[in-house]
């Protein structure tokens, strides 16, 4: 027994996903910049591309910030920003402290030898929980640069006490019910450790940190090989799962559009956070993009990113999970594996098409974006006009 086509779009319809804004400025790689015609230049041309994207599709009600880049101009308070893009249609999400940019960070921020550098970046986290109370983001992302290049360089353990020490000043500054994800990663910039490397020591620092502390599961972020999906399971069990920066790899951190490598892969992480709910619909946690479009148009590379998260979401839903349960529970290993490869060989875009449709969405919003000359004009005379101040800093 399967969910009706009606009941799946409904799941889908209530599966909010955060767009960031560092994915519609021109940041490219670090061999270089193709800077593309019309891209956004500062925080208000992000939440109308952000907006853009939602108006298209029905599913990015909310836009994930970066401090400083996307700090409001002088003489703008956060209200005003706010209210901006109210008036886009969305609202301001999850806000993200940078702790890896500045000239001080370079050995490190919350783990750095030198106490000055572990305040100037504790000052940096309580200046974005505050931040995230003033405009009712719901979560502050932090993930960290920090870790050493050579063996001996720094002392493992005493970094792990500077990270849990400083990390927890920021963590007293949260709202309460505003969640601090704390985001691991495999590696880079750090090539012999990363002070968070691992789903495993991002839980350890979320227990000792408080019930508000969650892990963020970036899906760019792990060895090759790593059935994240398994990792999911693992923290919804343990009801420490806070989210997903959404992305896909063949290599390495790449940023590139999720599901566009590895789809199957998306579906599972979607199918286990159906199981690890109620059966019927994802666990209620963040769902963001976190992707750098270098080479791809960058507003048609959100929305693609959007359906293809849809799309996992959709086929995921359809895995008969009452006959799963009777074939795993009779060992029949084939006839288990079947139901799920059933579901995910389903053609669920009549589905999605339907259900942008139910919204007042065009069905193919691709189609809409790719043929529209209003967008590409708005592209040109964007070029043709000065930025408007705002943020500041490489990224912005
Ligand atoms: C980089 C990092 C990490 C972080 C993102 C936004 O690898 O994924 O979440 O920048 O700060 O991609
Ligand atoms: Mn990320
Ligand atoms: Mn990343």
């Amino acid at each position: 027994m399967t969910m009706t086509d009606a009941q799946v779009r409904a799941a889908l319809q209530s599966l909010p996903i955060e767009l960031p804004s560092w994915g519609f400025g021109n940041a490219g790689t670090r061999f270089g910049v193709f800077p593309e015609t019309g891209a956004a230049r500062d925080v208000f041309e992000k939440i109308e591309d952000a907006a853009l994207v939602h108006r298209l599709t029905g599913a990015c009600p909310t836009i994930a910030l970066h401090i400083p880049w996307d700090l409001p101009p002088a003489g703008m308070d956060w209200a005003a920003l706010a209210a901006f893009a109210q008036e886009q249609g969305i609202r301001l999400g999850a806000i993200n402290p940078n702790l890896f940019q500045e000239r001080e960070y370079m050995l490190g921020s919350v783990c750095h030898p030198d106490p000055a550098v572990r305040r100037k970046a504790a000052a940096h986290l309580v200046e974005c929980a505050e931040i995230a109370g003033i405009v009712g983001s719901q979560q502050v992302v932090v993930w960290l640069a920090d870790g050493t290049n050579y063996p001996g360089q720094d002392d493992i353990r005493a970094r792990r006490g500077r990270l849990k020490e400083t990390l927890a000043e920021g963590y007293a500054a949260l709202t309460p019910g505003v969640e601090m994800l704390v985001e691991y990663k495999m590696f880079e910039p750090g090539f012999y450790t990363t002070d968070l490397p691992d789903w495993g020591t991002a839980y350890t620092i979320c227990q000792h940190l408080g019930p508000q502390a969650k892990v963020l599961v970036d899906t760019g972020h792990h060895a090759q090989g790593t059935n994240i999906e398994f990792i999911v399971a693992t923290l919804l069990d343990e009801k420490r799962l806070g989210g997903f920066h959404f992305n896909d790899r063949r290599y390495a951190d790449d940023d590139l559009i999720v599901g566009s490598a590895n789809p199957f892969q998306l579906f599972l992480i979607f199918h286990e956070l159906i199981n690890g709910n109620d059966g019927r619909s994802a666990a209620p946690v963040s769902y963001m993009l976190d992707q750098s479009h270098s080479i791809e148009p960058k507003v048609e590379a959100m929305v693609l990113s959007v359906l293809n998260v849809q799309t996992a979401y959709a086929k995921a839903l359809l895995v008969d999970r009452a006959a799963l349960a009777e074939r795993q529970a009779a060992g029949d290993v084939l006839g288990a594996h079947t139901i799920l490869r059933d579901a995910y060989e389903t053609d669920v875009r009549p589905l999605l098409a339907a259900s942008r449709e139910e919204l007042g969405r065009p069905a193919d919003p691709l189609c809409v974006l790719r043929g529209d000359a209003a967008f590409q004009e708005s592209r040109r005379t964007r070029e043709a006009t000065p930025a408007r101040a705002g943020g500041g800093g490489l990224g912005s």
